[in-house]
């Protein structure tokens, strides 16, 4: 042999070990999970999915079957292979298998148990949710597309994982600028493989109302005629939040839709004339300035109003909360503000749900199991607490989706700051508010104000990539996050936004190896 023939030999050789340590990944310690999970251990081998994997799935137990036609779905989408589901009692010797047990009940309700055995995956969980969150979590150890479309190896080991919180949301505007019912199933899909399980809708404000509530047609008619910037706006008729509702539940995620009152209801007062105090309707807004309008809280129309609305919305929705808004009622006089607030709450909790509110509700006299929604005042905070409420935290100068990254950012706003991504990771709730604890923490949420956000596009960017940092900030504990590692993972994740092709805004802090 000579030297350029051991010089190419030793070449190939590398190329090949690299091949090999790209295409044979045995070491799950390694893997960019997002969330971190609560413990992964390695255990050296490799499982290879093949066209002859079967998802299996425990029978009798609903849902379950949904989640691994949901998991085989994924595959297929990853790999190309043909993948197929099949009820089995027990876990059978190869292949992968979903199983809900309360065995282990350090679980929780969220938690699971993802053993990756050479010939044999078991998702082990005490709920349903918890099985497709382990799905999320097997999920991640491929890529979401392979060019190839052939066999793919995933590294053997064990992952038992539980969240930290149990409300990890996101927010997403639909008043100032309109999203379709396509555009929400998108953020619903980004957010699942994140393990979020609340979008909370804001579906009111100022510029546009934006469900149809059939009991008062002209709310959509009027009110959802127009969005910021004088667009055509548009709403969900109660078909399309039904199906919204549907999409969300699939994939374990809860709508909190929000009417946001008594300010923020320049839509509604522009639909109807009795609305407002003077009798007069206003005339349709399309600007951005907040606190100008208020329902008026000394007429009796007023509460048949929120009765009506409430009443139509609560039939349609599953989940436990009602968000009534309450923010920068700053048109309303305090005495108006807390008779209103009080008696909106009254309704709600007649129509079996629990309310949300921004910040500010904390004047009124909180019923049982409301939630303060902190996202500006310290001091309405504490008193909320002081007064039995739990606290959803979405502190504006950490967590809004609306706030540009940088000066240069050429979307969003900036009156809380500036949120480059690792700012938006680097905090903690349960030390966010003096003598607010992680006790009095009902969870997080990244809101989407959308004054300056018209399309997907637009979304995408504000949304990626922060929305995987609040992910995390709600699901792991605080012991195991840390900036300096996780931006190593946020930036093998930057590989798979692009698959998705999620327009995200590469931050010059996140050393992106794609
Ligand atoms: C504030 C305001 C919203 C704005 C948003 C913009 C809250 C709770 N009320 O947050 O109406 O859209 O800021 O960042």
């Amino acid at each position: 042999m000579n030297t350029n023939t051991i010089l190419i030999s030793g070449i190939v050789a590398m190329l090949f070990l690299a091949a090999c340590t790209h295409r044979t990944p045995t070491d799950l310690t390694q893997n960019s999970f997002i969330p971190q999970p609560a413990s992964v251990i390695a255990t050296g081998d490799a499982f290879k999915l093949t066209s002859t994997t079967v998802v299996y799935f425990q029978p009798g137990v609903e849902g379950l079957e949904h989640t691994a036609v949901y998991l085989a779905g994924k595959l297929i989408e990853i790999s190309g292979l043909t993948i197929s589901t099949e009820a089995a009692d027990k876990a059978p010797s190869k292949g992968i298998y979903l199983e809900v047990s309360d065995e282990d009940a350090g679980l929780g309700n969220e938690g699971y148990d993802l053993n990756i055995g050479k010939r044999l995956i078991t998702i082990r969980a005490g709920s349903l949710a918890g099985c497709f969150y382990g799905s999320q979590t097997l999920l991640q150890t491929l890529p979401v597309k392979d060019a190839e479309g052939d066999e793919q190896i995933i590294a053997t080991g064990t992952v038992r994982d539980f969240p930290e919180y149990s409300y990890r949301g996101m927010m997403l505007d639909v008043a100032r600028h309109f999203f379709s019912v396509e555009d929400v199933k998108r953020v619903i899909d980004l957010m699942a493989a994140y393990k979020m399980n609340v979008l909370h809708l804001h579906l009111s404000d100022d510029q546009g109302w934006r469900i149809e509530i059939k009991s008062w047609p002209e709310l959509t008619t009027i009110g959802g005629s127009t969005e910021v910037g004088g667009g055509e706006g548009g709403f969900y008729t109660q078909e399309d939040y039904k199906e919204i509702i549907d999409y969300a539940q699939e994939r374990y995620i809860t709508i909190v839709p929000e009417i946001d009152m008594p300010g923020h209801t320049n839509a509604a007062l522009a639909s109807y004339a009795e609305l407002n105090c003077d009798g007069e309707a206003r005339e349709l807004y399309t600007g951005t300035d907040v606190g100008f309008s208020t329902l008026c809280a000394g007429k009796d129309i007023t509460y048949r109003f929120v009765e009506d609305v409430v009443s139509e919305i609560v039939a349609l929705t599953p989940g436990p909360w009602f968000h009534i808004g309450g923010d920068e009622s700053h048109v309303t006089s305090p005495d108006d503000y807390v008779f209103f607030v009080n008696r909106v709450q009254e309704i709600v909790a007649d129509h079996g749900k629990k309310i949300i509110g921004w910040d500010e509700i904390a004047n009124a006299d909180l019923l049982e199991g409301a939630t303060v929604h902190y996202w500006d005042d310290v001091e309405n905070t504490t008193m909320g607490v002081e007064k039995g409420a739990i606290v959803l935290m979405s502190p504006s100068a950490h967590s809004y989706l609306d706030m540009q990254y940088d000066s240069t950012t050429y979307l969003g706003l900036h009156w809380a700051g500036y949120i480059e991504v690792d700012k938006g990771y680097s905090w903690d709730p349960a030390t966010m508010v003096d003598g607010v604890t992680k006790e009095d923490i009902l969870g997080v949420e990244a809101p989407l104000w959308t004054e300056t956000v018209t399309n997907m596009d637009e979304l995408e960017y504000m949304v990626f990539p922060r929305l995987p940092g609040y992910a995390e900030i709600g699901w792991t504990a605080p012991a195991l996050r840390n900036w300096d590692t996780y931006k190593l993972r946020l930036a093998d994740h930057g590989k798979r936004f692009e698959d998705l092709e999620i327009n995200f805004y590469r931050s010059p802090l996140v050393p992106w190896n794609n």
